[in-house]
């Protein structure tokens, strides 16, 4: 199949059909998980099983109606962090474990048992100030801080656990198992709750291992406001789901995405954070696979004990939020990030993930893009119009256009005869270029990068065994398997300078597409039945497929440069702990005054969930913004950690200069303030490199009076224009609700 052109494509009618991507209600694993109801939960620990060790503690629980016995282990991780493992005590078969996203195999210390009898098992942290209280029946678990009770785990009885089993058809008939087939003989009711096959459109997942789903409630005591699990077009503050309604971690390709929608698009970090006055919490869920989050707070009455036996006990309502993760394969794998600070929970979730990777400072400055530059002469003519109207910029970018028939790492020949001058061109100036390089690649023998990763068997497999074939921009393409580190060492080597023909030192990359896209895919992503490395489901690794590409192009660069220089990678899809490998940016926005305004929101969500180099196309990407909109998403984007103007194939031109001299004079000005706050911005990244602090935050007075008191000559005048943009920030909110049509405000 030939390359598909974009009006080929549905992806690209304007609206989303809502009918491609699933309601929660269409997902199979979570359609079960929800016929378990709050209530006393099955699980019951045996307390007799404990055994302690200097990593952790260890027992089993079993589940008093199918007598599946699973394993619990509980650490103590070095820095007020605690992790909480389950697993099947005895699996037929082993479960996936999220391998490459911890930096390292977390440093744990020895908890003590300090009570161990009725039925209570308590243990103590190192310092003494926490406690794990686990009450055997029903099995829960409640962490304590000095006394004051953070956060309980399967308080509302919501541990769920599917442990794998063999197909039907090969088990042979026991009491247990008749009594389960007789339960759901129909077929109509097993192909329902897709256990073993599951049915959206036409597309057919068939689950080779069963149903693997495991799920667990958390209750945060005292705490109504909740933050994190991106990426969604929503608020700040994670809002009550309803049923249905859960926040979606999906990584999925949803052009002309609406924004306040709970559906998971490109990227996904499974951390939430809880903060109440005096405390931040996080719950971070190492889980791959698609996940689904419920979210409630209510206020629920606390006893006062009374004084004087004269006085009755009192009441009084404090908050209280439960939260629910389901996810539908893998293994419990869960952090619990003490704080007690919002600074402190940045940091723990670095210590297991890492930290921001310290960009090279050309990277911070302005990045010019559309799809497409056409060919060399419009790159010329592009980059000598920010000299002519005096605009600086440091990077123009070249999007799939700029490839033989997006073959990627190679070049249109008649577009770009000579990129190698070009690229010196540029040079001479001091600028940069960014290429694209999606993960999918054109089913053509003839292209070396096909068969040589045909030949090397390094693409993902079907279900079959063949190699999985799916469409996207150069016709049939076979998708690379990251997820194999034998992959991801050839695929960095593509971009050694002699394999990489005319690619230079100033040429850096963007990956797009690595949710993966997959046009014609269920949901436009890869079926959950393919098959990668060590024979893992797609289903399991989903959510990973863009953190590895990025993690792969960025150790590419580095190699280039035998470690010399800093890498720029910009991804679409990511990952717990992709801000070790680049950038990211939001997406496919629009034009439209609602986007300008959520793309706030979802970059400060972004940001707290470790991700700070970040960013949202500037001026929008479908569409054509009004002038106004235009200026102000400048205006907005010099303030954010990535800024690029972006714009679509069929959007209008638009460069800075295009909208008369009054609208070039404001952009200019948002520009080169921009450039002022550069060493302000590369020392905010510094900082969000070696000590976890995110670049793009709200500041509350008390810190902004801290800094201000320590500050040398550079944070004061960053803070100066901290605060101007304060100012800057709510004229321009109060412009986007006057713009914005009612229903989209935040
Ligand atoms: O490569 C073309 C575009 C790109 O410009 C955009 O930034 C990505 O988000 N890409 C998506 C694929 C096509 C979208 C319709």
């Amino acid at each position: 199949m030939e390359a598909v052109t974009p009006g080929e494509v549905s992806v690209q009618d304007e609206a989303v059909d809502k009918s491609t991507f699933k309601e929660c209600n269409q997902i199979a694993f979570y359609r079960r998980q929800k016929l378990l109801h709050p209530g006393k939960s099955l699980y019951r620990a045996l307390l007799d099983s404990v055994t302690l060790s200097d990593e952790n503690v260890k027992f089993q629980i079993i589940h008093e109606e199918n007598k599946v016995l699973l394993q619990v282990e509980i650490c103590e991780i070095e820095g007020n962090i605690f992790r909480l493992k389950i697993d099947e005590a005895a699996p037929v078969r082993a479960r996936y474990k999220v391998p490459d996203v911890l930096i390292k195999e977390p440093t744990t210390q020895r908890l003590s048992i300090s009570q161990k009898e009725a039925g209570i098992l308590v243990l103590s942290s190192v310092n003494e100030n926490y406690k794990l209280q686990v009450t055997a029946n029903p099995f829960q678990i409640e962490l304590q801080s000095k006394g004051e009770t953070v956060l309980s785990m399967n308080s509302n009885g919501l541990l769920y656990f599917e442990h794998l089993q063999s197909p039907p058809s090969a088990r042979k008939p026991t009491a247990e198992n008749k009594g389960e087939a007789a339960s759901d003989s129909s077929k109509e009711k097993q192909e329902d709750l897709g256990l073993w096959q599951e049915k959206f459109g036409n597309f057919l997942d068939i689950k080779a291992h069963g149903p693997s789903s495991v799920g667990m409630d958390f209750s945060l005591h005292g705490f109504d406001h909740v933050y994190g699990i991106p990426q969604h077009t929503e608020a700040l503050l994670l809002k009550n789901t309803s049923d249905g309604d859960a926040y979606r971690l999906y990584n999925l390709d949803i052009f002309g995405h609406k924004i306040h929608d709970k559906i998971g698009i490109y990227g996904s970090v499974p951390l939430l954070l809880a903060h109440k006055p005096n405390r931040t919490s996080g719950i971070f869920w190492l889980n791959s696979s698609e996940t689904l989050v419920d979210i409630s707070s209510k206020a629920v009455a606390e006893h006062m004990p009374s004084r004087s036996a004269a006085e009755t006990a009192k009441q009084r309502a404090v908050p209280l939020t439960d939260v629910r993760w389901m996810s539908e394969s893998g293994i419990i794998d869960v952090f619990l990030l003490m704080g007690p600070t919002a600074f402190d929970t940045f940091k723990q979730f670095a210590q297991l993930t890492g930290t921001q990777a310290l960009p090279p400072l050309f990277s911070l400055g302005y990045h010019q893009c559309r799809w497409n530059y056409e060919d060399e002469q419009d790159v010329k003519t592009v980059d000598a119009g920010f000299d002519e109207h005096d605009i600086p910029y440091d990077v123009i970018w070249l999007d799939i256009e700029h490839t033989d028939g997006k073959r990627y790492f190679t070049w249109d020949k008649k577009k770009f005869q000579n990129p190698r001058k070009m690229q010196e061109h540029l040079r001479k100036k001091k600028r940069k270029l960014v290429i694209i390089v999606d993960p999918h690649i054109k089913v053509d023998p003839t292209y070396t990068l096909y068969s040589q990763a045909k030949d090397k068997g390094y693409f993902v497999k079907d279900r079959n065994g063949q190699d999985f074939e799916g469409i996207c921009w150069p016709g049939s393409s076979c998708y690379l398997d990251f997820t194999n580190p034998e992959v991801r060492k050839w695929y960095a080597d593509q971009f050694a300078f002699k394999t990489y023909k005319e690619s230079t030192n100033i040429l850096f990359v963007w990956n797009d597409m690595n949710e993966p896209s997959v046009f014609k895919g269920a949901e436009l992503t890869m079926q959950k039945d393919a098959v990668h490395y060590n024979n893992w489901e797609h289903r399991e690794v989903h959510n990973l497929y863009g953190f590895y590409q990025q993690m792969a192009t960025a150790e590419g660069l580095i190699r280039r440069s035998s470690g010399k220089e800093r890498p720029f990678v910009l991804t679409r899809s990511f990952f717990a702990g992709s801000q070790k490998y680049g950038a990211v940016w939001t997406g496919d926005n629009t034009a439209e005054w609602g986007y300008l305004k959520i793309s706030i929101p979802m970059l400060l969500t972004i940001s707290l969930a470790g991700i700070s180099f970040c960013g949202a196309d500037v001026g929008g990407f479908i569409g054509d913004p009004e002038p106004e909109l235009l200026v102000r998403w400048y205006q907005a984007g010099a303030y954010q950690p990535f800024f690029r103007g972006h714009s679509n194939m069929e959007s209008k031109r638009r460069e800075p200069w295009l909208f008369g001299e009054k609208n070039t004079q404001i952009i200019r000005e948002a520009i080169r303030e921009r450039y002022v706050l550069l060493p302000y911005l590369y020392t905010l990244f510094y900082r969000a490199h070696t000590a976890a602090e995110p670049v793009m935050r709200f500041f509350s007075r008390d810190q902004e009076e801290t800094c201000y008191k320590s500050s040398s000559g550079l944070l004061r005048r960053g803070r100066t224009v901290l605060q101007g943009l304060a100012h800057q920030a709510s004229a321009l909110l109060v412009d986007c609700d006057r713009k914005a049509h009612p229903s989209l405000l935040c």
